[in-house]
């Protein structure tokens, strides 16, 4: 009797202590464009619907302004786990090691009693810490039948598309979970490859969005006139720099007697990949298309601009049939939940590391603080305590993840991270939020995309370059699109004083170091 009544307590102790500390599952795509996600709004919300993830915003909340601190892959990802900006956790560009012994929120949470594990992109380069289970892709990862580095160093296959991969890993780590005694809370962080270049779908998706012509933005053919003058020296133009076998998918052994322009230079590693079964599918769908442009094309008679918006197109189903993968697989994880009563006690986080230009100014790729690269997608769902279809519009970054997690696990906040907790924004509380967020990138030139640095408001933005000493200021509000530069306008003046100095004052504030030119 006695031993039933001591199980009993335990039981109901740890069931509180569970309804106390809330469950976090934290889906993280690469490279995910506000844009395609519909709950989002735009052009493509009609015609690339991304339900799953939509239903995360109806029943939670919809950041409209939610930013990165620096638009690639490894800061933003060191900046989630440490609350940091780059030049703080150390990892300011691609290929830098994440030094595993600093503090991350990862290793808060697992020390506080929370089970945590990733699963998926995680491109640190260095083994994860502070997780009781991971499983992670190398490097950037493969769409198809993707090797997973496990705990033990090995190196594993496995055939399938690794979107699907990742959610089944994630569910079997949960259901192991379940059969556990004592549960502890759990941190799952489901990290997709999807919708990272080279944009390739799973082959029961290919053909998704051939019936509908995706409605070309604004800027297809930005001319980078009236901004800083290293917008013209890019390398990530869908015109000049997207591969054609690699990114637009016509190989060379397809192309006959055909000479297509320039570039061609990183071959078919995904294609590579795939069993015979999927190379069968695969042709099936692209031979026949390919061999219709190859014959347009070779008859001379498509100008410049139509090869560009052929290959626009190609480009965007592709990447948009990878992102209903992911949706999918939201969706497949979400149903998880429901069907096991976990939905109550989890907060359901969706982001990607950074946007994704989808065309806007001629390119691919991100790295540039314009808004398609700066935004991060951020919904997060709380039930009772996050107002269902709530879109707050404060200004939030990346850096403030860590916080919120810790808030959520009611921890303490270490002095040393940079970011806040956004918990007083579920409850509508955000007196004295910020006005301004910082930015920074530091890579060296890959996509010829330069050092920059600057600082947005909710209406202006203000970008630095370094290697030249330009200044360019947006007004947003008139020219959303960031088509002209008014940093020299006499009307602007006050406010370019203004926002230099709190470009000034946020880089002190940030203990940013000088700049190197
Ligand atoms: C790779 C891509 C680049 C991309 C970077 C960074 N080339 O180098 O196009 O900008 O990753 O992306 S690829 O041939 O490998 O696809 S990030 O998301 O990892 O930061
Ligand atoms: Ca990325």
């Amino acid at each position: 009797m006695k031993h039933i009544y001591a199980y009993l307590v335990f039981f109901i102790a740890t069931a509180l202590q569970a309804k106390e500390r809330p469950n976090i599952l934290f889906f993280f795509s690469d490279d995910h464009a506000i844009k395609t996600i519909s709950a989002y709004g735009g052009p493509l919300a009609k015609i690339a619907p991304t339900p799953n993830i939509d239903r995360l915003a109806n029943e939670g909340a919809l950041f409209l302004n939610s930013f990165c601190a620096n638009s690639i892959c490894g800061p933003s990802r060191a900046t989630i786990l440490t609350g940091k900006h780059s030049h703080i956790n150390g990892f300011m560009r691609n290929g830098n090691r994440f030094n595993p012994n600093q503090w991350t929120v990862a290793k808060a949470l697992q020390d506080s009693g929370y089970h945590t594990a990733v699963i998926g992109k995680w491109h640190l380069n260095t083994n994860p810490q502070g997780f009781d289970h991971w499983e992670v892709l190398p490097g950037q990862g493969s769409y198809y039948n993707p090797v997973f580095i496990q705990m033990d160093g090995k190196r594993k296959r496995f055939e399938g598309y690794a979107t699907d991969i990742t959610t089944d890993k994630a569910i079997a780590w949960l259901d192991k979970r379940k059969k556990e005694a004592n549960r502890k809370p759990f941190f799952l962080m489901c990290q997709h490859k999807a919708p990272h270049r080279t944009f390739a779908p799973a082959i029961r998706h290919l053909g998704a969005y051939d019936r509908v012509k995706i409605p070309e933005p604004k800027t297809l053919f930005d001319d980078y006139q009236n901004r800083s003058s290293t917008l013209a020296k890019n390398e990530m133009e869908i015109d000049r720099h997207l591969d054609w076998a690699y990114d637009i998918k016509i190989r060379k052994d397809e192309r006959g007697e055909v000479n297509l322009p320039k570039p061609d230079r990183y071959g078919t590693p995904e294609y590579n990949r795939m069993t015979p079964m999927q190379k069968m599918k695969w042709n099936s769908y692209f031979g026949p298309k390919n061999k219709k442009f190859l014959k347009d094309f070779s008859k001379g008679k498509m100008k410049n601009q139509d090869v560009v918006r052929w290959k626009y197109q190609r480009y965007m189903r592709n990447y948009l049939s990878t992102v209903k993968a992911v949706d999918e697989n939201v969706g497949r994880m979400l149903e998880y939940i429901d069907k096991n009563n976990l939905t109550k006690n989890t907060i359901v986080i969706y982001s990607s590391d950074q946007g994704f230009f989808l065309g806007e100014h001629g390119w691919y790729d991100k790295r540039w603080m314009f808004e398609e690269s700066f935004r991060m997608p951020f919904i997060i769902r709380w039930p009772d305590s996050i107002k269902p279809g709530s879109k707050p519009t404060k200004l939030i970054q990346n850096i403030d993840y860590a916080p919120t997690f810790l808030d959520i696990a009611k921890l303490e906040i270490p002095i040393e991270v940079q970011g806040r907790s956004l918990v007083p924004l579920f409850q509508g509380i955000d007196k004295r939020w910020r006005k301004s967020i910082y930015y920074s990138y530091y890579e060296l030139g890959e996509h010829a995309v330069p050092q920059h640095f600057g600082v947005r408001t909710a209406q202006h933005k203000l970008i630095y370059f370094p290697i030249n000493k330009e200044w360019n200021l947006f007004d947003l509000q008139k020219d959303p699109h960031e088509l002209k530069s008014v940093h020299f306008n006499p009307a602007y003046e006050k406010k370019l004083n203004d926002l230099k100095n709190e470009f000034y004052r946020l880089r002190e504030y940030f203990n940013a170091p000088a700049f190197s030119e």
